[in-house]
């Protein structure tokens, strides 16, 4: 049994163990660690012996290997990993506060063990789910870019197993359509709670989208366990929504035969639908989509369609016109 937290394996080991989800990243990664290795991409075969630094007076070559400099992690398209500081320290997470630098410390006393995720609904087998059950799981790591429709992105490791398999385990019937999640409401700790919101924070999937390899209940982040503000312990990660599809501190999930209200849709004014698809073309009601904030970079980037998962999720949609994917 792989346990979710995975603090005492170092991250180099992680980084070589871990299973590559796509095809191409592995190649990718090895590329850009052998650059690295060679100290960048300077030409000459990487045996040679480092270059000395100029006008350093009296320095004797060292036969020493030439510290290996930190791996620079990126997503397959070459997006350098958001910093962790940056992931734990700017969240969106209203049932502590509105404020993102604000979130980790509010919830900082939030209480994730223990823990039940009640799974229920069109299925054969409705169950329960605690911390236990949930380490039963296999765990990888994702990298996945995360769009917020504020318009802002960061690349994040999840650690995480796909949702498919915790929603086999329990067997959806055939009337089963759509998926319907909810996140704790924790009235002690979770002062954002009183906001007049129509809690509790509820989001949803259409089946077929929620049994897609992409789709992830993830336990934790860069390798350790999943901070409060993140979701701690199990939340959903929709790479190819914007971020609000992805609901944290999952205690329910619910397999329903109709589309169901998201919190958003019910909040939002209009302005939010239920399909939240990542569209560069389709603008938000109060701002356009075309370009996103990279969090922990000083400058923008173009916004991708579908979040740059068009090869693995476009098929999904053959039935929605462009203006309805986000909608
Ligand atoms: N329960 C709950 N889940 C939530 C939110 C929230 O306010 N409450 N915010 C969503 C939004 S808008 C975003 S962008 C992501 C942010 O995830 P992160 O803080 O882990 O980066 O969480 C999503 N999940
Ligand atoms: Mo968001």
């Amino acid at each position: 049994m792989i346990k979710i937290r995975s603090s005492e394996i170092t991250p180099e080991h992680m980084y070589w163990s871990r299973r590559r989800f796509m095809k191409g990243a592995a190649k990718l990664m090895a590329g850009t660690v052998l650059l690295a290795a060679c100290g960048g991409p300077r030409s000459g075969s990487p045996s040679e012996l480092p270059e000395q630094p100029a006008g350093a007076p009296g320095t004797t070559p060292s036969l020493a290997p030439e510290p290996t400099p930190p791996e620079i992690r990126t997503d397959e398209l070459g997006h350098p990993l958001t910093p962790y500081e940056s992931v734990v320290g700017y969240n969106n997470f209203y049932e502590f506060s509105l404020q993102k630098q604000d979130v980790a410390n509010v919830a900082a006393g939030f209480v994730t063990s223990p823990w039940q995720v009640w799974v229920t609904g069109l299925v054969n087998k409705p169950r329960l789910f605690d911390l236990d059950a949930l380490r039963a799981f296999e765990v990888e790591e994702r990298i996945y870019r995360m769009r917020c429709v504020e318009g802002w992105s960061m690349v994040i490791p999840w650690d995480g197993f796909p949702l498919a398999r915790l929603l086999e385990a329990v067997e959806p019937t055939s009337q089963a359509r759509y998926v319907r999640f909810e996140t704790a409401m924790d009235e002690e700790h979770m002062p954002g709670l009183r906001q007049n919101f129509p809690w509790p924070y509820v989001e949803g999937l259409r089946l077929d989208e929620a049994m897609h390899d992409l789709t992830l209940l993830a336990t934790g982040v860069y390798g350790q366990t999943l901070p409060p503000q993140n979701g701690a312990p199990v939340r959903l990660v929709v790479p190819w929504k914007y971020g609000v599809k992805s609901l944290k501190s999952i205690v329910k999930i619910e397999l329903v035969e109709h589309q169901p209200e998201t919190f958003w849709m019910e909040a939002g004014g209009g302005e939010y639908g239920f399909w939240s698809n990542v569209n560069p073309e389709v603008p938000h009601a109060r701002w356009s989509q075309a370009t996103e904030r990279v969090i922990g970079e000083n400058r923008r980037r173009e916004t991708l369609f579908l979040n740059g998962y068009a090869d693995e999720v476009a098929d999904l949609y053959d039935n929605l016109d462009s203006r309805s994917w986000y909608f």
